[in-house]
């Protein structure tokens, strides 16, 4: 080979990515690429010259916002409908936000429809700088304090062709998090991992693309500084890692529209995301509650007794669920009326005690029924709501009900045809919240029952490595014909719409705060609703698995997730399912579900010493649902994360950077659950500090160390980091019960004797409580010995509740006087440094202070 060819195994960039053919010398070279034989599943055989004919930066003007350039090449690549000339544009839109794009300024190109923020005065101190590289055009940005380079482009030569769109760039190091929906360990391995970016209807293993897109990454630089890029482009693609460190983003359509992000913390850089794609949506809080689901309840008499079980031991439940079964024939707005004929009597006794009724919901609309006899597609036929074939009739494929339409929900009438159904079946059902899944779509058939065409759409030049090997497997043909655009372009955007279009009818029909729970999802999703991690199984690795799924879904701003506790298929065992409740009283979306002819595993289906262990899990939740709450707020106020990673809180210390077996709840509280079956105890990381056990206020002092920690099956691990002030309440069967009961704070003093905390709080289900100023906004700090508690917002109409103990961790000496506002109350001191005292009734919506000496 050629002395060109002479490059680092680590810096080949892959020049013939094809999967269905055997690259061989003389294809490789018709490419103008090198060929070099190395390990198998190592460095690609046929990989680009450095002289590999790119684009040239032509001119270059300075703008309002940044730079406008024009790019072009004079020698085609290899792929067909090269764009020749292409228009750069680069907006210096904040300090910390740089805007980077690509497009073809002759002929527009589908665009993701997001409303982005528009700048409209160029950055004045921007965290980063720019190059350009001319010829070869490249760009680089360098974070400016620090002069280490964040993106560089030069590395591989750009593509921009009609349907392959590539560009490559160097990473500052290996430490890379995010790029879902997959199923992988939380801290990337760039050991030439291609991951690829397609909504698919598949149980989640570790190679394939899963359920949702969200091409945005976060890395870590030296010294814990961290920024972000975010790839605003909704076509298939894939993201090829390689340890160079380096990354290639590869799509077949759209355009290159990248946001970067200079944190220059790993929090701001997730803020800074979401300034971008949005931020989350308070939920309302009865959905921070305990869910109970599965598939073959059989009836609405059996689902009901599963929750009057349930009420009888009083175990935590707030909402109950349905899936398929309450259908009848599996069609959206039925109901069995022979096994399900109870439900709104069920749905009416559920209100009654506090309590909510979420239902599952398909997009898929059966097509087969006899005319006049299903109104949901005969309307829909009749407005033109579905998504049409290339011939313009509605495109067939096949679900649970048999042939079905599928609803196109880029189209506005089809939001009006969903809230009309919705609305009237809610007159039957009064349901509360919106199970949305199948929606990547699903299907049953590849493409339709009468196949695809053997169009471009259907059989792009470059097929990116998506399970199937075709983008219509299990889905719907690409070809198909959507109000906006085609499904080539909206597929990973199915989700996204039937979530708007279903959160939007839920605020028009109830009124207040939507619940929505979608399995396929898209940058700003959360926005409309939160996710679950789909159809994982009853084994343990499952249960791990869990943890990075949730650290993800917060990078993406889609805080409200959860795995199905106890695994959704295969059986669980008893132990398993105690562990895993136990987990999952820590996830931000809580739901126990499971697959239709596998043994019951809600709670009650146990031996009373796993019921038990379940139950205090849950008590832990409920009396924790303040902070998790409060939590949830500065989500959707900040854009911060709920399920925080442990180096989000501590990016020096390195230690931190790849651990996803255990995760944090905000700032303060470290779960660290046990993954494995036959264990009494855990060991986890503890980053440097002083850490109070949750439950008793026993701390421990370390040096950033790994722990061992006792772990008996009735228990999970929860430590609360030092300096934290942490409102929890009276727990109760119900958050609605719950939330009536009295406050307790609880205190763990940081060494010096600090502490800080807050609590948002308001009815828990009006809409826009917090932007109407319907909340109260209290904050809680200890210094020199006194605890004050002081109301920044407070509004009367929120319900009045009291705070009625406090409990301080971390005091060394015993007190001798306790005063609340000045006067003398009686306390308890614990040998392990615990002072508590109760029975304060104190006035949440008045400043306070207590006082210890
Ligand atoms: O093809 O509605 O992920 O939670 O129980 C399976 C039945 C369809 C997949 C969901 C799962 C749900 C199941 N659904």
């Amino acid at each position: 080979p050629p002395e060109k060819c002479d490059v680092p195994e680590a810096q080949r960039f892959d020049c013939y990515p094809e999967r269905d053919t055997v690259v061989t010398p003389e294809l490789c070279g018709a490419r103008g690429c090198c060929f070099l034989q190395s390990s198998q599943g190592g460095p690609p055989w046929c990989f680009y010259p450095p002289d590999f004919p790119s684009y040239a930066l032509t001119t270059l003007n300075r703008t309002d916002l940044g730079f406008l350039g024009v790019l072009t090449r004079t020698t085609k690549a290899h792929y067909p409908k090269d764009v020749l000339e292409l228009q750069l544009q680069v907006d210096l839109e904040t300090d910390f936000r740089l805007h980077i794009k690509l497009t073809d300024p002759n002929n527009p190109r589908y665009e993701v429809p997001l409303e982005v923020p528009n700048a409209t005065k160029k950055a004045q101190n921007p965290l980063y700088s720019l190059d350009f590289s001319r010829d070869p055009f490249g760009i680089l940005v360098k974070r400016r304090g620090s002069g280490v380079v964040l993106l560089n482009t030069t590395v591989a030569p750009l593509i921009f062709a009609d349907q392959f769109l590539q560009i490559s760039t160097l990473l500052p190091s290996e430490f890379l998090y995010g790029l879902g929906e997959h199923r992988r360990g939380f801290l990337h391995h760039l050991d030439w991992t291609t991951l690829s970016f397609w909504a698919r209807d598949v149980p989640p293993t570790e190679s394939y693309n899963l359920y949702g897109a969200h091409p945005f990454y976060l890395s870590l630089e030296e010294a814990g500084s961290a920024h972000g890029v975010f790839l605003l482009n909704s076509n298939a693609m894939e993201v090829v890692l390689q340890p160079a460190p380096a990354l290639t983003w590869r799509t077949v359509g759209g355009i290159l529209d990248f946001y970067v992000f200079l944190g220059p913390d790993p929090s701001s850089v997730v803020q800074q995301y979401q300034q971008v794609i949005g931020f989350p949506s308070m939920p309302p809080f009865w959905g921070l509650g305990f869910h109970l689901c599965r598939w073959g309840y059989g009836s609405s008499n059996e689902t009901w007794q599963t929750v009057k079980n349930m009420r009888n031991y009083l175990i935590p439940q707030d909402a109950q669920w349905n899936d398929i079964d309450y259908m009848e024939g599996s069609r959206d707005f039925t109901v069995d009326p022979e096994h399900f004929s109870t439900l709104p009597q069920l749905v009416m006794d559920l209100h009654k005690h506090g309590q909510y009724y979420v239902l599952i919901l398909d997009p898929a609309i059966s097509s087969s029924q006899t005319p006049g006899s299903y109104a949901p597609y005969d309307e829909g036929l009749r407005k033109g709501i579905f998504i049409n074939n290339t011939h313009g009739q509605p495109l067939i494929g096949e679900v649970w009900p048999g042939l079905t339409a599928f609803p196109d929900f880029s189209n506005l009438e089809t939001h009006q045809w969903w809230l009309e159904n919705l609305n009237a079946f809610h007159a039957r059902i009064p349901f509360d919240g919106l199970w949305i899944d199948m929606n990547e779509p699903s299907n049953f058939k590849d493409g339709s029952v009468d196949g695809c065409t053997s169009g471009e759409l259907d059989n792009p030049p470059y097929k990116p490595a998506v399970l199937g090997g075709t983008l219509f497997a299990k889905t719907i043909c690409t070809s198909a014909k959507q109000s906006l655009s085609s499904h080539y372009n909206l597929h990973n955007l199915y989700g996204l719409m039937e979530a708007k279009a279903s959160a939007s009818a839920l605020i028009a029909i109830r009124g207040k705060r939507p619940f929505v729970i979608s399995r396929s999802t898209f940058p700003s999703q959360g926005r409309y609703s939160g996710h679950w991690l789909g159809d994982n199984r009853s084994e343990w690795k499952d249960m791990y698995w869990s943890i990075p799924g949730l650290l993800n879904f917060n990078l993406f701003g889609i805080p409200l997730v959860g795995a199905d506790i106890c695994g959704f298929s295969g059986s669980t065992t008893e132990e398993l399912c105690t562990r895993w409740m136990q987990l999952g009283a820590f996830y931000p979306f809580a739901r126990n579900h499971n697959t239709k002819g596998e043994k019951a595993q809600d709670p009650v289906a146990f031996s009373p010493m796993a019921r038990t262990a379940m139950k205090e899990a849950l008590m832990t939740r409920y009396a924790l649902l303040p902070y998790l709450y409060t939590l949830f707020h500065h989500a959707h106020h900040w854009g911060d994360t709920v399920a925080r990673p442990l180096f989000f809180e501590f990016p020096q210390d390195t230690n931190t950077y790849a651990l996803d077996r255990q995760f944090l709840w905000g700032r303060n509280l470290l779960v660290t659950p046990v993954l494995e079956s036959g264990v009494d105890s855990v060991t986890g990381y503890f980053p440097r500090g002083l850490w109070y056990d949750y439950y008793t206020g026993s701390s421990l002092q370390s040096q950033g160390e790994r722990v061992k920690l006792a772990a008996p099956l009735d228990h999970i691990n929860v430590h609360i980091r030092e300096g934290a002030v942490i409102p929890t309440q009276k727990p109760d069967i119900t958050s609605w019960m719950s939330s009536g009961n009295p406050l307790l704070l609880v205190v763990a003093l940081s060494q010096e004797g600090m502490a800080w905390g807050d609590l948002f709080w308001d009815d828990g289900e009006s809409l826009n409580t917090f932007e109407r100023g319907n909340y109260s906004y209290v904050v809680f700090n200890v210094s020199q010995n006194i605890f004050t508690s002081t109301v920044l917002h407070s509004n009367v109409e929120v319900i009045y509740i009291t705070v009625d103990g406090l409990t301080v961790y971390g005091i060394q000496k015993q007190p001798q006087v306790v005063t609340v506002n000045g006067q003398e109350i009686p306390f308890s001191y614990l040998e392990n440094q615990v002072l508590s005292m109760s029975g304060l009734n104190l006035n949440l919506n008045r400043s306070f202070s207590i006082k210890w000496i």
